[in-house]
């Protein structure tokens, strides 16, 4: 295989996580047949991208897809943040346009449509999408690639500015989207990509980020080297918490956008993040991980103690599969009604409402979307009030 990026041939191995089902593979009933992939991480030592040697037909994993972004405040709230910003930065006013590549339920848009700004969302997940126009926020449903990109443009389009939230990492074909982007925005146009950054996930130990979902893991160098292969330059990041640590990158056409910030974040990558033996030793990390976790919940099932997992989502299939701690968990709770009532990929365990924790007191939850902590640990004051305590596997295992 080559790198996905440059196209070089010089991969290095990171990190096998095995055969694995889709993280986000939620399944009907616990006998219905899934089918598993190899999961393997690996680098490439020519443009420095982290990315997996698989694909998996999009199709599969998108189409029938059940993350909705507007499911956590958190999320919202980094959002509309956002937009605000960008309004004021890019003086945004009717006559601009706004499109967003896999822009789910709306959650992001439908803040301009709010300040009267005309968008366009484009997602493949038909059930999403309908949720976004409901939202008023109008959406093709569609995979956005350069094809697309060139039909917008026949029909008069051309972006002011193109958001790109937690897709980039999704890619099967890299450098036909970076140049739909480069073709559709306009000379002074901003592109703002957000995706999570590679050096949490190594640094935080966080290989429960990694799935059949997430072909590709950023640096900046690597964004940098992918995005300038189409004429856009990184003219700002910032180094974001959402999801686990996120890299939030602006590029443009218009390299006088220039903001020092991109030369200070480069810098602190060289001869780390662009050196194979940074990557060397996660493997053994994430053992460590493994093992503390299985060893705890062993220890606290041996001693007749109870305990659910908290979040359906993607890394918690991850987290219990490679760890193999299924078997200790009871049940899976989760907010998305859409998840609701079906069951873990892999473990197959039945995911129930979050009223189900006051029902039953668990004596322990743990914690599947430790990047929401502080958000669900709020919500579930009286589960704590009552004894409950939560257990964050990420990035050490530890009773809170
Ligand atoms: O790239 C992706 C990342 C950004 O989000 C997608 N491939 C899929 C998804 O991954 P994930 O499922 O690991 O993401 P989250 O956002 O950590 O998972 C959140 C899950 O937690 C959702 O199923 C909703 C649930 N949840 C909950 O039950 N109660 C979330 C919150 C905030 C809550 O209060």
């Amino acid at each position: 295989m080559n790198c996905r990026s440059c196209g070089m041939p010089n991969l290095k191995p990171i990190l096998s996580l095995g055969n694995m089902p889709l993280a986000n593979g939620l399944l009907k009933s616990p006998e219905e047949p899934e089918e598993t992939y190899p999961l393997d991480l690996v680098f490439c030592p020519d443009c420095t991208l982290v990315q997996l040697t698989g694909n998996v037909d999009p199709d599969k994993m998108f189409k029938d897809y059940k993350y909705y972004s507007s499911g956590s405040k958190t999320m919202l709230k980094s959002a509309a943040d956002l937009v605000e910003k960008t309004i004021a930065s890019e003086g945004l006013n009717k006559d601009s346009l706004v499109i967003e590549i896999a822009s789910n339920d709306g959650y992001l848009l439908k803040n301009y449509v709010k300040a009267g700004i005309p968008v366009l969302g484009i997602d493949p997940c038909q059930k999403i999408a309908i949720e976004a126009m409901n939202n008023g926020v109008p959406t093709y449903i569609k995979y956005f690639k350069l094809e697309l990109a060139k039909d917008l443009i026949d029909s008069g389009m051309h972006a002011d500015v193109i958001h790109a939230n937690n897709i980039m990492a999704h890619l099967p074909y890299l450098n036909d989207v970076v140049e739909g982007i480069s073709i559709l925005l306009k000379p002074n146009g901003i592109a703002i990509i957000e995706t999570p950054y590679v050096r949490d996930m190594i640094d935080n130990c966080e290989f429960d980020t990694i799935y059949h979902e997430h072909l590709c893991y950023y640096s900046l160098l690597a964004l940098s080297m992918l995005f300038n292969r189409h004429g856009l330059s990184v003219v700002d990041v910032e180094h974001l918490s959402i999801h686990g640590g996120s890299l939030r990158v602006t590029v443009s056409h218009n390299a006088e956008r220039y903001n020092e910030r991109v030369y200070t974040m480069a810098a602190s990558e060289t001869f780390t993040l662009d050196d194979y033996r940074y990557y060397e030793y996660f493997g053994k990390r994430v053992e460590v991980v493994k093992d503390d976790l299985s060893d705890m919940l062993y220890g606290l099932k041996s001693n007749d103690k109870h305990i659910v997992g908290y979040a359906a989502s993607a890394k918690g299939a991850v987290l219990m599969n490679y760890c193999g701690i299924g078997q200790y968990l009871d049940y899976v709770v989760d907010s998305t009604p859409a998840k609701q009532g079906l069951y873990t990929p892999g473990t197959h365990l039945e995911i129930c409402d979050p009223s189900k924790l006051l029902e039953t007191q668990p004596d322990y939850a743990l914690l599947l979307a430790w990047n929401f902590a502080d958000e669900i640990m709020s919500k579930e004051q009286e589960y704590i009030k009552r004894g409950g305590k939560f257990i964050v596997p990420i990035p050490r295992v530890r009773i809170v």
